[in-house]
Parts: C-alpha cells; structure tokens; sequence
C-alpha cells in the first residue's frame, strides 16, 4: 500500500472535474473579475441559508479576514460527517470534490436558496488555493483541508472535542489568484447583497465582519422581513399611509410574499426575487402581482363608486405611480429565462401569485379604508393626468409638424438642418441670451433663452410639465418627441449645451435642466449629447493682451506670470449678461477656445436615487447629498 491508497477511479474522475472548472471558470461562476469573486461567498452562503431556512440556524457570520480570507460560518446542525456509498468518501468530501453534489446527498426538504448558477462548494474549492471546513456535531470537530485548486491534504478527521450544545459548519478559503483578476472583496458589495439576504429571509440575522484595516462590523436581522425593505426604500419619500400592504401564502411547494408601500413621487420602484435571487427581468411571479394589483384597485374603485361605471379603467401604468414593493417567491424548481437568465419563465407561478396577491391585498383594503381611499384617489389623479398628458404630447407634437421649426416658442434656430453639425446654446436670462445671439455662428448654433426657473420636474406629473411653455419649447425643440413617442433618431442637435451664470442660482437652473433631461430625455443624456458651458470668471487686460480666466485660483497664477510692477486691469463677469458678443464668443461658444463639461450618467440606479433625493420634497437628504459631495455637477461629470 502506497500514500496514493486513498484515491480510487473515482478519485481521479473528481480531480478532472475539478480541472475543468479551473479550465473554463466563467462557465460556472460568470466571470472571474469582482463579481466573479465574489459569487465565491454567494455560493458558500447560500448553504449555511438553506440551513437556516430548512430551520436549524438562526446565526451566519461572514469575515473577510487579512490577506482577504474568507470564514463564513453557522450555527446549524453542521454537515453530515458519514460516509457516501456511492464515491466511497466522505459526504463532506463529496460535496466540496464533486460537481453539483450539493442536494444530492442527505435531509429531505427543497433548496430554495442557491445563486443563480448554484454551483455550489466544489467550484469555491477548485477555485480557492486553500479550502478548510470544520464541522461541530455530536461533541465532536470534524476538520478537512484542500490545497490547490481542491486537492484534499487527508480525509475528514476528528481533530478535536466540544461540548454536545455546541453544532455547526465553518468553511474558510482563499481565492486563487491566479484565476481571478482581483482577490480584494468590497466592503459594498458584501453588505448589499447580504442585508439583502436578511431583508428576504426575516428572522435570519447575518453578521458582516471585515477584519483587513480597521474593523467594521455590521448586523443584518429584521424581524419583519420584506416589510422593513419597504420601508428602508421609502424612508426618504412621504408615504401616503403609514402600514406597508403585506402578503403572504403559498400554494404547492410554491411560496409568495409581497410588501408595498405607496409615496407621492410619480416613479414605480419594483423588485421582484425569486429564491433570493433579484430577477431584473420580472417574470410570471412579477406579472401576476402586477395583473392582480391592476384588477383589485380597479374593483375596489367601482365597488365605492370612486370610479364611475362609464369612466376608463385605471391602466397598470396608473395604479404603479409611486409604488415600491418588493415581491419574493420560493419555488423548488424556477426555470430562468431571457436576456441575462433573470426572468422567471415558471407559466404556473402568473396564477398562483395572482391569487395570493389578490386575496391579501383586497382584505387589506376591505381593513383600511383610509389607505385604500388615499390610494385610489392617487391612480385616478395619475390617470387623469396621463390623458392630459397625451393631448399634451398630441399638440406638441402638432406644432412640430406644421409650424415648422423656426417659430418654435424664443428659439432662434439655427440654419443648418444638419443635426450632426447643429448645437443648441440654451440660456438663462433674456439679456445673455441676447448677447448670445449675437455672439453665435448662425448657421451651426441655435439659441434658447430661458426666463425664470425651470420647473422642478421631480416634484410634477408629465401634465404639469407638458402645461409650461419653457419645457413645451424645449420638447418641441429637441424634435425628439417624449415618453412613448420619444425618437432618438429625431434629435435636431449634437450638442445641448447648458449656458447659466457661474453663481448659485446658476447651479440651480442647471440642475433643474439637467432633472428634466434625466427624466424626460434620458436616452439623449446617455449617448453623451448634454453638455455644460463654463463661462469665464475674470477677464484680464494687461496692455494688448487680453486673458480669460475661470478661477480665483487661475487668475493668481496668471499674475505671477506678469512683471512685478504690473497692473492689469481685472473685470470680475458677475453673469453672463456682463459679457459683451466678443467676450462670449471667444469664451464659451468659439469651438477651438470653450470648455464644455460633459454630463454622463454612469450609473443609471444609483442616479436615479440622487435625483429623486436631492430634487424630491423630502430637504434632508439633499442636505447631506451636499455636504457629502459639494456641487452636485461634480459627481455626474465625465
Ligand atoms: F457546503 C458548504 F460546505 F459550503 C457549506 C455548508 C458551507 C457552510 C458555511 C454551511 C454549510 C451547511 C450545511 N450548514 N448547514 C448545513 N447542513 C447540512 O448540510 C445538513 C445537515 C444535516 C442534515 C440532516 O438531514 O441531518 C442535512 C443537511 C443537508
């Protein structure tokens, strides 16, 4: 007998499964760039969920420990520790040597976590240089250890004794560098996916622990489960009633929960999962929900006479202002499909969601006749206004077929049809704006002047904002089109270039243009069209030279460059309606001599929550938006 008497045939068929996932990583894990990494704690997590949601755990403990170890740890009943007929080692063995041995051996009861790949264990082997698992059961610690891509160094041993109370599994590994692009986990990305976790499965408590720099220590554990998601979401916006709609039931093996809150903003904020996994893409459990949702608020308000027997029903659109809910379903065997592999294609979950949804949430209205008035009331105002809305669109639409573009509102159009080449200069104030025009080339360059504020269009319905003639002109003068009919091709300007003072109320009409392009003609912002001008601070004439400058500190730097006993004249630009035509042309609207600040939105989620934050009713956040970042521009530039 040799050291090798431990592996057999099937030894050797485990260590090449294990070689194809070192192979061809992306196959089981989707990439080996951060995300990748990190689909290494996802899939060593989810075990210790499932034990806890098959009810033996109530503690799961992740640490990123120095040199970026991870120890994730239970409170369960720990990992079986017998022997499996069918490899010939250990069950322990198996699950982290063999491909998709997981939910193959042992207990009964269906898996509903498992990442979206559910790879499981042995791929977070293959890829770790070290692996080790430790196992508390029976007053005994059962420890095994895998090096190199999930080679074991012994079998399972006993390597120690503890008190009978005392089960659970620990599992501690390092990533390979060699497969990965980075082995340095995000403090972020661990604490939103694992308050995640919490928030989906309530009672769990997950603790979060980084011991690289200096510690940090976070505990997730909310009671109410999806019920306190809602209300994290909603906690800068003004609910329209305090309760959060909860509904919960299942049917077959499938299980369904819903919480909803309504606020006064005009924007559905809707996320749906389905075993733990965030399913972007909606799916049968989402399109039930929204069908039932539709058909209760439309019953509830004929049943009261709120809606009258001959008015139009409400539409999905309607009863969706301003909704946020969060709808989880369980299911033992979701088929995922489209695009990016998150949308539940289950045809059997449309009913089954419906019907649960309908029941908890008609009884919650049937309870609540004050939240359900406030939220009947709110779709009948969203419907009236999207009919408004629509003569609205119509009428714009209208005047840019036959009025022809150069009487479009204070507009002075440029010549040229030739959008590639056109540029729209839109400026605050009538006197810069008539300065502007002077200064601009006719044939490339349009002028908008602007009076006043811009509506705040986070705080107004598509109605309101169709109602004002600055945003009327601006939409007929895009050529675009809006909402449903909004046609890219159709942009009559390459450049959108946002002209206001460099001064406080400067800042604020360029973020109420920039809210409004965001909102209404986002795809314009995406594709890089907008842009800021910046207009010069100081103008400097020494002799015959004359000098633009931006900044109190470039206009320093700028006189050291001058003879000691200079005196230069300096003339501070309190706006733009101080310049005259040269000053403006050779300044910020002159190709070879402007600066343009691009606006770009790199992150689309993470913007939409600083707009609806710093332009919504709610002061505080905007607030601390500021103290955080200073000028708002700055976090949105290119
Ligand atoms: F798989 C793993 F190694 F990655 C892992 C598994 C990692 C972690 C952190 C925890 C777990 C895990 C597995 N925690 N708890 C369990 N439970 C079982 O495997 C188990 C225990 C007992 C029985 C039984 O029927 O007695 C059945 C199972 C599936």
């Amino acid at each position: 007998m040799n050291n090798n008497e431990h592996y057999n045939d099937n030894d050797i068929q485990v260590l090449e499964g294990l070689e194809a996932v070192r192979k061809r990583p992306g196959m089981y894990i989707g990439n080996t760039n951060e995300a990748g990494l990190h689909h290494l704690v996802w899939e060593i997590v989810d075990n210790a969920v499932d034990e806890a949601l098959a009810g033996y755990c109530d503690d799961i403990e992740v640490e990123i420990g120095k040199g970026n170890v991870i120890t994730v740890k239970d409170d369960g009943r720990g990992m079986p520790t017998g022997m499996n007929a069918k490899t010939g080692l250990s069950t322990i063995e198996t699950i982290f040597t063999v491909l998709h041995a997981g939910g193959k051996f042992g207990g009964g009861g269906y898996k509903v976590s498992g990442g979206l790949h559910g790879v499981g264990a042995s791929v977070v082997n293959a890829l770790s240089d070290w692996l080790e698992v430790r196992v508390y059961r029976d007053g005994k610690v059962y420890y095994q250890r895998f090096e190199n891509g999930g080679h074991p160094v012994e079998p399972l041993k006993v390597i120690d004794k503890c008190s009978e109370e005392r089960t659970g599994t620990t599992v501690s590994f390092h990533a390979d560098a060699s497969m990965f692009e980075t082995t340095v986990y995000n403090w972020d990305i661990l604490y939103k996916r694992l308050q995640e976790m919490a928030f989906l499965n309530k009672g769990i408590r997950i603790t979060l622990i980084d011991q690289r720099e200096d510690e940090k220590h976070e505990i997730f554990h909310y009671n109410g489960g999806i019920i306190e998601y809602v209300q994290m979401l909603n906690k800068n916006k003004q609910p329209l009633f305090n309760n959060i709609v909860y509904v919960e039931g299942r049917e077959d093996d499938i299980a369904l929960e819903v919480a909803l809150q309504y606020n006064d903003s005009y924007n559905p904020a809707i996320y749906s999962f389905t075993n733990n996994i965030h399913t972007p893409e909606g799916g049968t459990h989402e399109d039930g929900v929204k069908q039932a949702l539709t058909r209760v608020i439309n019953n509830y308000a004929k049943n009261a006479k709120l809606l009258k027997e001959n008015d139009d029903s409400l539409t999905g659109e309607d009863v969706r202002e301003g909704v946020t809910m969060i709808i989880s379903c369980k299911h033992p065997n979701p088929q995922f499909e489209g695009q990016t592999k998150t949308k539940l294609g289950n045809s059997e979950v449309k009913k089954i969601a419906s019907d649960i949804f309908t029941n908890g949430f008609e009884r919650f209205l049937m309870e609540n006749p004050d939240a359900a008035r406030a939220i009947v009331d709110k779709c009948i105002t969203a419907s009236r206004a999207r009919l408004a809305a629509k003569k609205a669109r119509e009428i714009t639409r209208r005047k840019t077929a036959l009025d022809g573009f150069n009487t479009i509102g204070k507009l002075a159009d440029c010549t040229s049809k030739d959008a590639s080449i056109s540029e729209i200069f839109i400026v605050e104030g009538d006197s810069a704006s008539g300065t502007a025009k002077d200064a601009r080339i006719p044939k490339t360059q349009a002028i908008l002047p602007l009076r006043g504020k811009v509506l705040n269009v986070e705080k107004a319905r598509l109605d309101k904002a169709l109602a004002n003639e600055e945003i009327r002109t601006i939409i007929t003068a895009f050529g675009t089109g809006i909402g449903d009919d909004f046609d890219l091709s159709k942009l009559r300007y390459n450049k959108i270039v946002i002209m206001t003072d460099a001064d406080v109320d400067g800042d604020h009409i360029r973020i109420l243009l920039l809210t409004l392009f965001y909102r209404f003609f986002r795809p314009i912002v995406e594709a890089g069209h907008v842009y800021a001008a910046l207009p010069p601070l100081y103008k400097v004439t020494y002799g015959k030279n004359i000098k633009y400058v931006q900044s109190d500190e470039e206009l320093e730097v700028y006189r050291q460059t001058l003879p000691a006993n200079a005196k230069p004249l300096v003339q501070r630009f309190k706006g733009l309606g101080e310049m005259d035509a040269i000053d403006l042309r050779e300044t910020t609207m002159h190709i070879e001599n402007r600066i343009l600040k691009r606006i770009t939105v790199e992150d689309t989620i993470a913007a939409d929550k600083v707009f609806s934050d710093l332009m919504g009713e709610e002061v505080q956040p905007r607030k601390d938006y500021i103290e955080q970042y200073g000028q708002f521009a700055q976090n949105i530039d290119a």
